[in-house]
């Protein structure tokens, strides 16, 4: 009896010592086994690659050794082994069977092994030794003796395939130095989804080297360059993410036609209006003027040179068609073609952007407006106003994300943002039905956000989000979701991240 008791007593102190070294993982991987003992992180630290893997996992490494120098202050010499088998002398090997392509779907899984003093990570593709030393840099840890790695096994991959964060670069403009340290934090939590709202009623916010005008008369001179987008889609792609540019059509549109108000739906002098309230109705294209085509087809074939990403989204949303009532031109076109409503207008607005970008190899995306009979099952929905839409596109056969529940910019709490899981209204979808649904993204629209501010709008809220997105469905305990979130802040920190609660203290040291 006594013997039990004591070994009971063994038991339960061995696991609150475990349990008091609680990881921090976010997002959490989808199998996690803490086992006994710990690897000190010392300046022997070397590691190894093998296989065949994409440059971007050196680039990578080297960027996980500084990051581990300042989370530790030992500064690990950069002395990277590259070989076909695995070098004694490594403490880190890594091993990756094939380059990746930084494409929907690719694969991303990984595992990583600590025990024995040697960290073994493998994966399919570099994407996935990257996820993993994220990880592992969420993994490090300290005590009396040092720095260390908990010994552990973690197998990992994530649930949805398109984890993605929008910015609206248009109400306020968001430059190109905000975005890049934001493609930071979003790698550092899994994201694979950089999607810029380049244009919108208040402005212009890309070079188009084809029709200049449009930045020229449509940005205040506030817009990303050419160079800096291959910049951002360089730095975006080195971190296993994709850039998806939207160009906000046929609504949402009056930054186009200071420059070019021959493609306007009223015809008169336009002005840049930053002052545009989101819910008036707006200038808008004019889909019924031939010229219109040919003008975007150059347009298209100049962006779709631009970003490689094989989508293109268009956005759709929010066209009143109080614009389109007040033409007469436009009425009696709808009469002449036996178009019954100003959707119908828009869905063949949309067929004749699809045709050019299916000519530029390129999938169309647009906000769930577009999601209208008879459009072709090859666009990606995006869905913003419900999951009614989600559901609907799903089992239609669509390939759709979630952004609904998922704006940022409202400040919501990170616990609503955190339990708004995708399929939680999907209860009587088939499973190729809900195979549809490719994941979501958080939306971070700037009306009220400027680049000063916006990273306190985003972070930490996005990284919730990302685990939503990345980590199994039953993974929901909030509690334990705001202490990670605590720790997440402090890493952070490092990657020059003003998340929530640093800006708040900020605020308050600017006040005193
Ligand atoms: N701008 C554009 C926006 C919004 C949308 N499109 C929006 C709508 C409602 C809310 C937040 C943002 N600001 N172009 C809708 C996709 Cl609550």
């Amino acid at each position: 009896m006594k013997r039990f008791f004591g070994l009971l007593l063994l038991f339960i102190f061995t696991n609150v010592a475990y349990s008091q070294e609680l990881l921090d993982l976010m997002p959490m991987p989808q199998k996690v086994e803490r086992k006994e003992g710990k690897l000190y992180l010392d300046s022997n630290f070397r590691l190894s690659i093998n296989g065949n893997p994409d440059v971007r996992l050196y680039k990578a490494t080297t960027r996980f050794l500084r990051r581990l120098d300042e989370q530790t202050i030992v500064w690990f010499k950069q002395d990277q082994i590259t070989s076909t088998v695995t070098d004694a002398r490594a403490i880190l090997n890594i091993e990756v069977s094939r380059p990746a392509k930084v494409v929907l779907k690719e694969d991303e899984s990984y595992s990583i092994a600590i025990s024995g003093g040697k960290i073994k990570v493998k994966a399919t593709t570099d994407l996935g030794a990257m996820y993993a030393l994220e990880t592992l840099l969420q993994l490090v840890q300290a005590d009396e003796k040092g720095f260390y790695f908990p010994n552990i096994e973690i197998t990992d991959a994530p649930r949805f395939p398109w984890r993605g964060l929008m910015i609206d670069v248009v109400r306020h403009f968001i430059p190109y130095e905000v975005i890049i340290r934001n493609i930071d934090a979003m790698a550092a939590v899994k994201m694979n989804v950089l999607h810029l709202h380049l244009t919108d009623d208040q402005g212009f916010r890309i070079e188009s080297k084809s029709f200049p005008k449009l930045h020229e008369k449509g940005s205040n001179g506030k817009y990303l360059t050419q160079e800096q987008i291959k910049d951002i889609i360089n730095y975006a792609s080195d971190r296993g993410i994709r850039v998806v540019p939207e160009f906000d059509m046929p609504g949402h549109a009056s930054s186009w036609f200071p420059g070019y108000p021959e493609y306007a739906s009223a015809q008169r002098i336009y002005e840049i209006e930053t002052k545009y309230s989101h819910f008036e109705p707006a200038p808008t294209m004019d889909p019924t003027n031939e010229n219109l085509y040919p003008f975007l087809d150059q347009f298209f074939k100049e962006m779709t040179a631009l970003f490689p990403d094989e989508y293109i989204h268009i956005g759709g949303d929010e066209n009143s068609g109080k614009q389109w009532d007040a033409n007469p031109k436009i009425q009696e076109y709808k009469q002449r073609h036996n178009l019954k409503s100003n959707t119908e207008l828009q869905t063949q607005f949309n067929h004749r952007l699809q045709d050019i970008l299916s000519r530029y190899k390129k999938k169309m995306m647009g906000w769930d407006e577009i999601l209208e009979p008879g459009i072709s099952k090859d666009i990606m929905i995006h869905s913003w106003r419900g999951k009614k839409s989600l559901n609907e596109a799903a089992k239609k056969g669509y390939p759709v994300i979630l952004s609904h529940g998922f704006y940022i910019d409202l400040l919501h709490s990170a616990q609503d943002y955190y339990l708004n899981d995708p399929l939680s209204e999907s209860k009587d979808l088939a499973a190729n039905e809900l195979s549809n649904i490719y994941g979501g993204e958080a939306a971070m629209w700037t009306e009220l956000a400027t680049a000063e501010t916006i990273d306190s709008r985003i972070w930490p809220s996005a990284a919730a989000i990302a685990e939503r997105l990345w980590s199994a469905q039953e993974i929901r305990d909030v509690r334990d979701m705001y202490r990670r979130l605590d720790k997440l802040n402090n890493k952070l920190e490092f990657l020059g991240i003003a998340h929530k609660k640093n800006y708040e203290v900020m605020l308050k040291r600017l006040a005193n």
